[in-house]
């Protein structure tokens, strides 16, 4: 059985995923509008991730005996200054996710949860790979620079596999 706190922590990671969820198909959409498919099937393919971390946390709350609220959500934006500002804007709300589930680990652990303690560890792995993989991707359009960023569009629809 979920403590409260550790209920409404959960509750709040539930909005977070979702968010993320939307905001990276928000940045598919206009990386679309701007010719750019790869960067876009790739964002496509994460924020559908996104969805079935946030479906993760939906089941793991209600099958502990809590109540998954499933919120409303704030758009997110719709322009972007650039490709490269862009994955910077994803690293920096990963890293925002990183420190949320490791939010969530704390309470488990205040909360003598150990069930949710030792489940959240796949999400903590997860947020490194996350994190690495995005980190990849920023070190690569600096490499690239305007004109390389084509080829670089067409090679990073095969990363998706790499993780
Ligand atoms: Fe990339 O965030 Fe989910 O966990």
């Amino acid at each position: 059985m979920l403590t409260k706190k550790v209920e409404e922590i959960c509750n709040r990671q539930i909005e977070r995923e979702g968010y993320s969820s939307n905001l990276y198909m928000s940045m598919a959409s206009w990386a679309e509008n701007k010719g750019m498919a790869g960067m876009a099937a790739w964002l496509y393919a994460q924020a559908d991730e996104e969805r079935m971390h946030m479906l993760k946390f939906i089941r793991f709350v209600n099958e502990r005996g809590g109540v998954a609220v499933i919120p409303a959500f704030k758009q997110p934006p719709v322009k972007y200054k650039g490709i490269h500002e862009m994955f910077k804007e994803v690293l920096r709300h990963e890293q925002f996710i990183s420190a949320s589930i490791n939010e969530v680990l704390a309470a488990s652990i205040a909360e003598n949860d150990y069930a949710t303690t030792n489940w959240i560890q796949w999400f903590v792995k997860e947020q490194v790979e996350e994190e690495s993989s995005v980190q990849l991707i920023i070190d690569k359009l600096a490499l690239a620079g305007e004109q390389g960023i084509y080829f670089l569009d067409r090679d990073i629809m095969r990363m998706r596999g790499e993780k």
